[in-house]
């Protein structure tokens, strides 16, 4: 009836012309005494009348939003009830024997309310636990017939909606986001077709070449188990172990010493599918294809010794970062690349394909760019939405399909058994964020928390009395038909030569790292091993640093303050089955054919923009408004974001008499964690400024992690009183700039980082 009323009704044409989810909402709105059914038919009613109606990009872009408005509840304007839609009178007493009597077991209100609390929470997710998402969009650039049927990847003119979750992977729900560790980047598109879960990580490798050890891996670089510490640390004993007798990890562990495990914003990394995965043509053509995300802001990192800070001065520094940008406006994106490789190319290289822990250089094979993603809306509810989202790497549509990579094998059975424990039941589908915005029809039914009403008197195929519906689909009418892979072999537990080379790419990313981030990885190194109580785990790891580069595993071990080993402990094999010839099992010494790539490197991510950064202006009574007021407007214009920090909070008067309203004081926010400094003039102002030991500090320190730094006039004493090494007008250090031009000190901002700076003496901070 409500999809009849729709379509005869002044709605429709309201629809017609774009209005969104506002006037669904209020159509919604008008129908709540239906609800739940009459509302979800309405609303499948709506995605499906947006979804046929593709020339209306906008409507696409709010299938999932249509789809997830009948099940937001406000509360606005209405009377407090019991989940039984009962008025409560008093929700300030529990129903009592008198006064000053025992509770009574009668009292229904208390036991639901505290009945429900006691429930709250659900098991965390095992790795990944602690995370951040996100709605958006995805919209292609041009269509891929040639290499992908997927519908998604063939029509310019949709606008798949998404919801990305970003992660943590070792600590748990409430741990510091500023942890060394691995970034998840999982993106959920929620296509034509069905969804397709892109699971992937701001890493391209991966640890193990098999999931058969994951749990291993993870159970090392969790918190020991006999007193649950560390919490959110690979630096740790049980770690380290693992690692030092994993050869086949030593490449992924050069990218979680570097910079990209300490990320500037979820905004500023990137994403990959890690796996080889397939993309199939509608000649049922294979080619493979390696997925990537490329942020359109550069790659950035914190220092970490600023990581360390912030995760005390902020802990929720990148969820607070991600909801702040979104809320302003300054919406992430990330540009979609594919590098495709031929099947006929499959064994060219001088490494496996299917290896995980292996990547496709980009000068071999280049990054195509086919579309952008926008993340553009926060979500409405942490828990329904972000806690309870589910991935899962087996989540694809006709186009796409699996390889033989034994991790993605392995995940493919690991993410629903996963989900079925932390979400309760095998319909978790049906929760709203899981929905897919394609209708769900089959004969799967009832279990815990079912949602929908099937109506049909059938739940079986074949079957007559319903005329055989809801029947397959063929390959022309979008049924998916997994890829025919030809397979001849022998049921076997075992590992491919072509996996047994461990070093050279590990190599190949260490000689690709600028001189800044070579020098970060040597002292990540030490801090991670330096944690390490037991010396024979020191020193079998510097050991196999020997295989990567003699210069780093030298630097390494006179930081720990052992002798440099000539080579590795011997034989450097792992996890030799107990019937086998362990020489089969040793790694194989390769050279790597290409001396660098470029794209390894954050250094070489464009420095063009100052967008989203967070700029610390520091100023109090007396402060120069012609030159605050100049600089404010130029970082405005330019898409930053400038915060006033004084030495008390409310409001500060400028020169001219002029209120200012203040954004934070030094006690309720620190340098690490802005982008960049900017000191003002004004007499007085500079002068309060440079007598309190806590800006003192908040300078010196951006300094220390060589942040673009600027003074004018008077604001130069502040960094002279500083430890700065020269604040003084001359012999200013690179990214200090003294009275400059807006301009100057907006392009040191883009720069991000002055790593030159790092060189000793270094500054105490
Ligand atoms: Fe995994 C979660 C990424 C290997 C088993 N994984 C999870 C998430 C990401 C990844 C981003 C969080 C999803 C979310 O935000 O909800 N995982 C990866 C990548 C891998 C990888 C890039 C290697 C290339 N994972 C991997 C293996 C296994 C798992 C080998 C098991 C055999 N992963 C899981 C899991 C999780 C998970 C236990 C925990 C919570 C969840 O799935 O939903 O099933």
């Amino acid at each position: 009836t409500l999809a009849y009323k729709f379509r005869h009704t002044p709605y429709r044409n309201a629809y017609q012309k774009h209005t969104d989810v506002f006037i669904t909402t209020n159509l919604f709105e008008e129908s709540k005494h239906c609800r739940p059914n009459g509302v979800n038919a309405l609303s499948q009613y709506l995605i499906h009348f947006s979804m046929k109606d593709k020339k209306n990009s906008k409507s696409q872009e709010n299938a999932k939003l249509i789809q997830l408005s009948p099940d937001k509840e406000n509360g606005g304007g209405e009377f407090l009830t019991t989940n039984q839609g009962l008025k409560i009178n008093d929700n300030q007493n529990s129903l009592k024997a008198g006064e000053r009597g025992a509770t009574l077991l009668e009292d229904f209100i208390l036991r639901e309310k505290i009945t429900h609390f006691d429930h709250e929470r659900i098991p965390e997710r095992i790795v990944h636990a602690r995370g951040s998402g996100a709605h958006g969009i995805f919209e292609l650039y041009e269509p891929l017939p040639e290499l992908t049927k997927a519908g998604f990847l063939n029509d310019t003119s949709i606008k798949t909606p998404v919801f990305v979750r970003f992660s943590t992977v070792a600590g748990s729900r409430g741990s510091t986001d500023l942890a060394r560790d691995v970034r998840g980047f999982a993106v959920k598109f929620y296509t034509q077709e069905g969804n397709f879960d892109l699971v992937g990580n701001n890493m391209p490798v991966f640890f193990i070449q098999d999931a058969i050890k994951f749990p291993d891996l993870i159970h090392a670089v969790k918190p020991e188990p006999h007193n649950e510490i560390p919490q959110a640390a690979s630096a740790h004993d049980t770690f380290w172990d693992f690692i030092s007798l994993m050869p086949e990890s030593t490449h992924m562990i050069m990218w979680l010493m570097s910079d990209r495990a300490i990320p500037r914003s979820y905004r500023m990394m990137e994403g990959f599918g890690v796996h080889t995965f397939r993309l199939i043509n509608a000649e049922g053509k294979s080619s493979f294809v390696k997925f990537h995300w490329k942020p359109l802001l550069g790659l950035h990192s914190v220092a970490w010794d600023e990581a360390k800070k912030i995760s005390g001065n902020d802990p929720d520094f990148h969820r607070r970062d991600l909801w702040d940008a979104i809320d302003a406006g300054a919406l992430p994106e990330w540009e979609f690349g594919v590098q495709i490789v031929s099947e006929e190319d499959e064994h060219k290289f001088d490494f496996d394909i299917l290896d995980p822990t292996k990547l496709i250089p980009e000068e071999l094979v280049p990054v195509r760019k086919i579309g952008k993603m926008t993340l553009n809306r926060n979500p409405d509810n942490f828990f329904a939405e972000t806690e309870q989202v589910a991935f899962h790497v087996g989540h694809i549509v006709p186009g796409i399909d699996f390889t033989n990579d034994p991790l993605l094998q392995g995940r493919l059975f690991s993410y629903t058994d996963t989900q079925l424990l932390r979400l309760g039941g095998p319909n978790f589908h049906e929760i709203p964020i899981n929905r897919p915005v394609a209708g769900v029809h089959n004969n799967q039914r009832d279990g815990h928390m079912r949602q929908t009403i099937n109506t049909s008197r059938t739940s079986y195929e074949p079957n007559s009395i319903s005329a055989n519906y809801p029947k397959q689909a063929t390959v022309a009418e979008g049924g998916f038909s997994s890829h025919q892979e030809r397979i001849d072999a022998r049921k076997i537990r075992d590992r491919s030569e072509s996996f047994f080379d461990h070093f050279s790419q590990a190599t190949l990313f260490y000689n690709s790292q600028s001189e800044p981030e070579k020098n970060h990885l040597v002292d990540a190194l030490r801090f991670e091993l330096g944690k390490v109580d037991r010396e024979d785990i020191r020193k079998r790891m510097v050991g196999i640093l020997t295989l990567v580069d003699g210069g780093l595993a030298k630097k390494v071990a006179d930081g720990l303050g052992l002798d440099v080993p000539k080579g590795p402990e011997l034989p450097i094999n792992h996890g030799v089955p107990a019937d086998a010839d362990p020489k089969k099992y040793e790694s194989k010494i390769v050279k790597s054919s290409l001396k660098a790539s470029a794209a390894l490197s954050m250094a070489n991510t464009p420095k063009d923009s100052i967008k989203s950064r967070i700029i610390a202006i520091l100023a109090t009574d007396g402060v120069n408004s012609k030159q605050l007021n100049a600089l404010k407007k130029e970082l405005q214009a330019a898409g930053a974001m400038a915060k006033i920090v004084a030495t008390h909070n409310g409001h500060i008067k400028d020169d001219k008499g002029l209120v200012i309203k203040v954004d934070f004081t030094f006690l309720t926010s620190a340098s690490v964690l802005f982008d960049a400094v900017y000191v003002p003039g004004g007499a007085a102002s500079a002068q309060a400024i440079a007598a309190e030991a806590d800006a003192l500090h908040f300078v010196t320190e951006a300094f220390k992690h060589c942040k673009a730094i600027g003074a004018s006039t008077e604001g130069i004493t502040v960094l002279e009183a500083s430890l700065i090494p020269s604040g003084k007008k001359g012999a200013t250090p690179p990214g200090v700039i003294l009275d400059g031009q807006p301009a100057d000190f907006i392009a040191a901002v883009a720069q991000h980082r002055f790593w030159e700076r790092e060189k000793k003496p270094d500054v105490p901070a």
